[in-house]
């Protein structure tokens, strides 16, 4: 299987020794995987719970995504904008249609989509608000994250992300998650937008808390603020809905979306707005290379369509249920608290259960690939295709290795 017959331990030594140490990933090395499950070099199968942090919603290798890669692959794979390209309209349209805002504009990852989306509102407060140039403010949260630019990275409250990487771009405001007071505080003639994840993904599958997010669109709209929520993690079907914020009933005015889009295969992100905002882009304002290349829009067109049209957003609203209550049945020592929508889980254990990282070896051990976050958090987000009974068996693990001491 493995052609140049290296070992885990071989492959493990070669990164080790010639990659950045940028990363201390679980030694499991893959080399294939289909649907739910991975397996590694050895022939080892594993039910895959992280599913590349929700780039694979639709379940690894799905065959009408692959189907579709190879199909443009054969035909043209990168134009640039500086040409036109068939797969591109039809991304827009079938995207601007899915999610009901007017426009498209495609990136490749999520930071960039991010980077986009500030550079709208930037754009927008000077050229459309009537904000005094240089001067405008957007706010986030703390705990937030967004990506790792220095830009992005300028307004992280995780000391990790930021240590050594200074200058930072000024025009960030951090107030708590959740404060809906601090929001209605700071918001003043020169906060142009805020960025929020309507559920908050490395910091432990953390929700603002109830009526949040419809306030914070009630107090932004009544200041001529932009609401921009990040839904590069949250979104494309991963809590239930097709986008996380309709949870609270309310339409941001853009909404940042990436990962997932990609259909576990490839990286394109992008941003949905209404004319107003993405009105402000003129040609030559902002673009990348591979932003809305053929490739990556075939696959983008079809890795939607596959939520959709496979129930995928439905099956993680029913079988996240499912899966947090069966549990919450479970009884370990070790449980502080559980947290989810849909099929994106946290599980909190004590302080005093040493740290998450011992549970996911464990759980590797067992065939269940998971990934700790925050050091005391097993956060659980497998492909949306998982079915009840792979559901069922990973409790049944799960209920093992969280009875240990
Ligand atoms: C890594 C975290 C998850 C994101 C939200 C933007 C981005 C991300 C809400 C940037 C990316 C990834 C990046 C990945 C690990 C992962 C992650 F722990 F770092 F925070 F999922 F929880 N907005 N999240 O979650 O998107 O530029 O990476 O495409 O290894 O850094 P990107």
């Amino acid at each position: 299987m493995n052609k140049e017959l290296l070992s885990t331990a071989d492959l493990i030594r070669l990164e080790e020794a010639h990659g950045a140490h940028n990363y201390h990933p679980l030694d499991v090395v893959i080399n294939r995987a289909q649907g739910v499950w991975v397996w590694d070099v050895e022939g080892n199968k594993y039910l895959d719970f992280l599913a590349a942090y929700s780039a694979v919603n639709q379940g690894h290798c799905h065959p009408r995504i692959i189907a579709a890669l190879k199909e443009q692959a054969d035909k043209v794979t990168l134009t640039s904008r500086a040409f036109r390209n068939d797969q591109l309209g039809p991304l827009c349209a079938e995207i601007t249609r899915l999610s009901g805002y007017s426009r498209f504009l495609p990136m490749n990852s999520g930071a960039e989509a991010v980077e986009t989306a500030i550079k709208a509102a930037r754009k927008w407060a000077y050229k459309v608000k009537g904000v005094a140039e240089d001067r405008g403010e957007i706010i986030a949260f703390s705990g937030n994250f967004h990506g790792r630019t220095t830009t992005i990275v300028s307004f992280s409250t995780d000391e990790q992300y930021r240590d050594g990487f200074g200058p930072f771009t000024p025009g960030f405001r951090i107030l708590p998650y959740g404060d809906i007071d601090a929001v209605t505080r700071a918001i003043n003639d020169e906060t142009i937008a805020v960025i929020v994840e309507p559920i908050q993904g490395e910091s432990g599958i953390v929700s603002p808390g109830p009526g949040f997010l419809a306030r914070l669109r009630e107090v932004t709209a009544a200041r001529q603020v932009l609401l921009m929520t990040d839904e590069i993690q949250s979104g494309l079907g991963r809590t239930g809905k097709l986008f996380c914020y309709e949870h609270d009933g309310i339409r941001p005015d853009i909404v940042i979306i990436g990962k997932a889009l990609g259909g576990g295969c490839l990286p394109i992100s992008g941003i949905l707005a209404d004319d107003e905002v993405m009105g402000v882009f003129k040609p030559g304002d902002h673009g990348s290379t591979f932003g809305g290349n053929p490739l990556a829009c075939a696959v983008a067109r079809v890795a939607m369509r596959v939520i959709v049209e496979e129930g995928l957003i439905e099956n993680s609203a029913k079988l996240g249920d499912y899966f947090l209550n069966r549990l919450r049945e479970i009884s370990s020592p070790h449980i502080k608290e559980l947290r989810g929508k849909g099929l994106w889980i946290g599980i909190e254990l004590k302080p005093e259960a040493g740290g998450a990282r011992r549970f996911c070896e464990a759980l590797m051990k067992e065939g269940m690939l998971c990934k700790e976050t925050h050091t005391h958090t097993i956060r659980l987000a497998p492909p949306l295709v998982i079915s009840k009974d792979e559901i069922d068996w990973a409790v049944e693990r799960l209920a093992k290795v969280l009875a240990m001491a």
